[in-house]
């Protein structure tokens, strides 16, 4: 499985999948799931919707999966990152956030997609420490052997996330 790091905006990348940094509503928000939903248009928003009506909220370090509507992806992976809040709670939140990382990467193999863009997920408006949230990423994906996936892009927003990628996947 090839990692890389590329600085930029998620919904311009075309892969078989991009991961959404979600809420357990699955209904949008702001961030990359505002842009996502914004720039994909109405099908995602309708599929979303299908999904909470069948199985309700998606919990967190869970994922899901829609149609890419208007992306140039093939599809978009939901998951719910960990509010940040460090403490006593801290082991639990770190877990959470691998298993977004894994149950995105198990979902990408059940649907034979070879390719798949993460966002920082948690590391905006859930305040996880990017230097922490990205360890935990690297560490994940690169633990998770796979027959299938065969590329897993960091699509870095922001200037610091992209230079701490960067440095760890040196
Ligand atoms: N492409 C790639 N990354 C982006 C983009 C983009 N277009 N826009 C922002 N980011 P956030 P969270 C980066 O806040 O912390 C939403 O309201 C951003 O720089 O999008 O998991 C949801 O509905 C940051 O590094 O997600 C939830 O309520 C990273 O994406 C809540 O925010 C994650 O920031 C989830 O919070």
């Amino acid at each position: 499985m090839i990692i890389q790091v590329q600085r930029g905006d998620i919904t311009k990348i075309k892969v078989d999948a991009i991961v959404n940094a979600a809420n357990s509503s699955l209904l949008g928000g702001g961030g990359v799931d505002g842009a996502i939903h914004r720039i994909g248009g109405p099908e995602i928003f309708d599929e979303c919707r299908d999904i909470r009506n069948r199985q309700g909220n998606c919990k967190t370090g869970e994922a899901v999966m829609t149609t890419a509507g208007n992306l140039p992806a093939q599809k978009v992976i939901h998951t719910v990152g960990p509010v940040y809040n460090g403490g006593k709670r801290l082991g639990q939140e770190k877990q959470a956030l691998a298993n977004c990382y894994i149950n995105s990467l198990k979902l990408a193999e059940m649907n034979n997609l070879k390719s798949i863009a993460f966002p920082n997920i948690s590391t905006g408006i859930y305040r996880f420490p990017k230097d922490l949230a990205a360890n935990i990423a690297i560490e994940t994906v690169s633990n998770f052997k796979s027959e299938i996936v065969e590329e897993v892009i960091f699509v870095c927003f922001d200037e610091e996330n992209y230079n701490i990628y960067k440095a760890k996947l040196k």
